[in-house]
């Protein structure tokens, strides 16, 4: 027995490598030793990605796609070995399996470009689609069926066109605003992404640090890589907070979860409606699948958890796909935070949520990474808007519903487009994931910076000097609900079509 506190024996890295199979499986997690064996086949992501680590330290594999206390939670305290005596762990061990691919991807971080050639949120794309680990990059980037949705969030604002105004003194521009009653230093919110660690090793942290120094609002992810409590407390004690929540079939974990974010001090749940089944994401099902090793999917084909689609949808299974409207009173019941729904497609549920209520909802698609097909938030912002005029006699932007929208954003003119129409705020999600990933801490601080740039320009070039001022006017939507023009096109299918040949002429 050692001196360290747990009452065992500290465990060599020579003997956590003689249980490397199926029949005996020991890993590292975070320095402690585990023994997995019988978990194998419980496992939601599968048997085989822990014998790929059996014997071996699997932190690096381990942290992004779950809880820090997954592991202690999941498995009987018999199970727990011991800690791992660190005089006996080499670097290989801690390298974990992935090191050419490792070694690939640095020799591409050393190449990116220099922070200061960054100079719009589409050059972080483009830089961490080099460096990033292919898994993050395939999981961050995917999207549902033909990304169609995905890549039509972004087009739908192509068909907005602007009405500037002219000669209004905009020495000085204001894009200040407030958000569900607090302020922000721009009608921008970091919308929740899952699984923040894949990017980065300080995951959504990154975001809200970045938040407290910009003056922005962060909307943690129930499925963050961080732990809940790990961001509240990496916040600042005045910084504004608002939740995600994907509704567990058991209520008892949901109620657990909201009472919780509340008394940290949250200032708003956002529940997802968006999800009752995670979307199918083929770049990043392609990607494991892939990366398999034929001979292992074999000898570890024995569980019955379908492995194919992916972590994402292993460790969404908890979410309820019978949530309805009928729930709305119970949330009511437990939390005194405003709630808005996130996830919202049409005028109807819209305006349904307003009866019933609710604080906000946000018009969104989930990244186009849900219903492929969905039409973009921005184009249900300008339904939504003239449907509360024509039904409740209502003229957005309100204090008391208020109206989001995410999706394909990418400039200061996109969120300011979204803000003639009548929202009062945009949710911007993988553009801060991709510059904390190509470049951490520093990365983000430049997207922001970007922003604020684009919006003191685009503000004097619109001529409006506060938010109040981008009205309505300023904008023309007419062509917002036209599918017919800028329809993306369908890669997948036009790459897979065989072109018809004409009769083949003979040479004479
Ligand atoms: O879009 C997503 O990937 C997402 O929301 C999610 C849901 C469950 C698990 C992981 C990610």
């Amino acid at each position: 027995i050692d001196g360290n506190g747990s009452g065992k024996r500290l465990l060599t890295t020579q003997e956590v490598a003689a249980h490397n199979s199926r029949e005996s499986c020991w890993i590292v997690v975070h320095g402690n030793v585990y023994d997995v064996t019988e978990f194998l086949d419980e496992h939601p992501g599968g048997s085989k990605i822990i014998l790929k680590y059996a014997g071996k330290d699997a932190t690096q594999e381990y942290d992004p796609i779950h809880p820090p206390d997954a592991i202690t939670t999941n498995l009987a305290a018999d199970k727990h070995l011991g800690p791992i005596d660190p005089s006996t762990v080499e670097d290989s061990v801690t390298d974990g399996p992935s090191s050419e691919e490792d070694r690939t991807r640095l020799a591409r971080i050393s190449a990116r470009p220099r922070l200061s050639e960054i100079l719009s949120l589409h050059d972080f794309e483009a830089v961490a689609r080099r460096v990033m680990p292919e898994k993050a990059w395939a999981y961050y980037s995917s999207a549902a069926d033909d990304e169609i949705t995905h890549r039509e969030n972004h087009a739908a604002f192509h068909r907005i066109w602007f009405r500037p105004r002219v000669l209004r003194d905009v020495t000085k521009v204001d894009w200040s605003t407030t958000i569900l009653g607090h302020r922000s230093s721009m009608p921008v919110y970091i919308t929740a992404t899952a699984l923040g660690k894949l990017g980065h090793p300080d995951g959504e942290l990154n975001l809200t640090r970045a938040a407290a120094r910009h003056g922005i609002i962060q909307m943690i992810p129930t499925l963050a890589s961080c732990s809940f409590d790990e961001i509240v407390n990496a916040a600042r004690p005045d910084q504004v907070l608002f939740f995600q929540l994907y509704v567990n079939k058991d209520r008892s974990i949901t109620k657990r979860i909201v009472q919780h974010a509340e008394a940290r001090g949250i200032k708003a749940l956002f529940i997802t409606v968006d999800a009752p089944q995670l979307g199918r994401r083929e770049k990043d099902m392609r990607q494991r699948f892939e990366a398999e090793d034929p001979s292992e999917v074999s000898k570890a084909g024995q569980g019955n958890t379908d492995r194919s689609q992916g972590a994402a949808r292993a460790i969404s299974s908890f979410i309820d796909p019978g949530l309805s409207w009928a729930d709305l009173d119970w949330f009511r019941s437990i939390t005194k935070m405003p709630l808005v729904l996130k996830g919202v497609q049409c005028w109807e549920d819209a305006l349904e949520a307003y009866d019933r209520g609710l604080d906000g909802v946000v018009l969104s698609n989930h990244g186009g990474r849900q219903l492929d097909f969905a039409r973009s938030g921005i184009e249900v912002l300008v339904e939504v808007v003239a449907k509360f005029k024509e039904k409740r006699g209502v003229n957005f932007p309100i204090d008391t519903f208020q109206v989001f929208v995410d999706g394909g954003v990418r400039r200061a003119t996109d969120v300011i487009k979204a803000i003639a129409l009548g929202a009062t705020a945009v949710g911007i999600g993988r553009p801060f994931l991709y510059a904390y990933s190509s470049y951490g801490a520093e990365g983000i601080d430049k997207a922001l910076q970007i922003l604020h740039d684009e919006f003191e320009m685009n503000m004097r070039l619109l001529g409006s000097r506060t938010i109040r001022e981008i009205v309505p006017e300023m904008v023309d939507a007419s062509n917002i609900h036209i599918h017919t023009v800028s329809v993306p096109a369908d890669n997948l299918y036009e790459g897979n079509y065989e072109k018809l040949l004409g009769a083949h002429i003979r040479e004479v």
